[in-house]
């Protein structure tokens, strides 16, 4: 349940069409992805096999955490792309889980916005691509609660709440909102500041009523009204409910940006070069922020945006926001004490539904 605007789509096909008779050709072997749900428009990955004749096997999760732990039993094989988040990427180059990639193969990577490259996750970007980034925020269906305005993270705390959230079920963004209530910050590696998030989300906990790996879905099938959500499933939900707000809590909210990355055991390395390639050209990087409600990296495709898109502030949040959120990074050792506390707080909400 994705939203589509005509202006690229149109480009788009006849793009395909150009480049129809170089496709059905012969079969250049496979790549195999491991996404992100409602991440990816079926049309960009049917529009590569085309072009290139190379088959798309492809399959998704819901966290970094579930990605991450498959790739560690598998030790690196088994897949040719996944799309881990910014500290994920650091770890799983520690881990050895992930190879360098060859940029030489990648004739369109200067089209990629240098702000967002080279970060202390992984310097000269040896191991990721970016391909999207986006935030977490709160959505709030105004039909079913008129007036009622979030403006901190305090205010997810109201007894008009009890039962009705929706939670993103993935560790650092819940994190995130507990350090941001208490004035911290989203990176947190103290021990004492994790505990005292965990304290904000213990209380949250009250008002919590599941944890979702698709909260999109919840609200679209009206069994939640209020929670947390990734800008582009909130924006993609807008697209049914015309009432849903996407909020940024004053103290701010976390980025986050999701990258290619080749696992070290891949069979298809070379495709997934191409597939990546593919993947940053402009046109192609266009239609995933129009279809998907994500910002994308790539500083070209996004002038080719139409002038709505590029406005709208729940995709390309305005400098106000920029100034006071942070992209997520790597917490290091760090990450073990966040688990504690994440398995101890799954543990209040299973209690509750007893
Ligand atoms: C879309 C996936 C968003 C990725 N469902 C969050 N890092």
């Amino acid at each position: 349940m994705k939203i589509f605007f005509p202006s690229l789509c149109i480009a788009f096909s006849s793009f395909f069409g150009a480049s129809n008779c170089l496709a059905e050709e012969e079969s250049q072997g496979k790549v195999i992805i491991y996404n992100w749900a409602d991440y990816m428009p079926d049309s960009v990955l049917d529009g590569f096999t085309k072009e290139t004749g190379v088959k798309v096997e492809y399959s998704t999760y819901d966290n970094n955490e579930v990605m991450h732990d498959k790739l560690k039993i598998l030790r690196g094989r088994g897949y040719d792309i996944i799309v881990p988040s910014t500290y994920m990427i650091k770890s799983m180059a520690k881990d050895g889980l992930i190879q360098k990639i060859d940029k030489n193969k990648l004739k369109n990577f200067s089209n990629l916005d240098p702000t967002l490259l080279n970060q202390p996750y992984d310097p000269n970007n040896s191991y990721s691509v970016p391909y999207l980034w986006g935030s977490t925020g709160v959505a709030v269906n105004q039909d079913k609660y008129k007036g009622i305005q979030i403006k901190k993270w305090e205010d997810l705390l109201d007894n008009r709440f009890k039962n009705k959230l929706v939670m993103q079920d993935d560790m650092r963004d819940i994190f995130s909102v507990g350090l941001k209530a208490r004035g911290f910050s989203i990176n947190s590696t103290s021990e004492d500041e994790i505990s005292d998030a965990y304290y904000y989300l213990e209380q949250l906990s009250n008002n919590i009523k599941l944890y979702s790996g698709s909260p999109q879905e919840n609200f679209l099938s009206g069994s939640v009204d209020i929670g947390l959500m990734w800008n582009g499933d909130a924006v993609a939900a807008k697209e049914s409910i015309n009432n849903l707000d996407y909020v940024y809590p004053e103290e701010g909210v976390s980025f986050w940006a999701d990258s290619f990355a080749i696992p070290s055991r891949a069979q298809n390395v070379q495709n997934a070069h191409k597939f990546i390639d593919y993947m940053l050209r402009p046109e192609i990087a266009a239609l995933c922020t129009e279809s998907m409600g994500y910002a994308t990296p790539n500083l070209v495709g996004k002038d080719m945006l139409p002038e709505e898109i590029r406005k709208n502030e729940a995709i390309f949040p305005s400098l106000e926001v920029v100034n006071v959120s942070e992209f997520q990074e790597s917490v290091d050792d760090a990450y073990e004490i966040y688990q504690i506390y994440w398995a101890k707080l799954k543990t209040i909400k299973r209690q509750s539904e007893e």
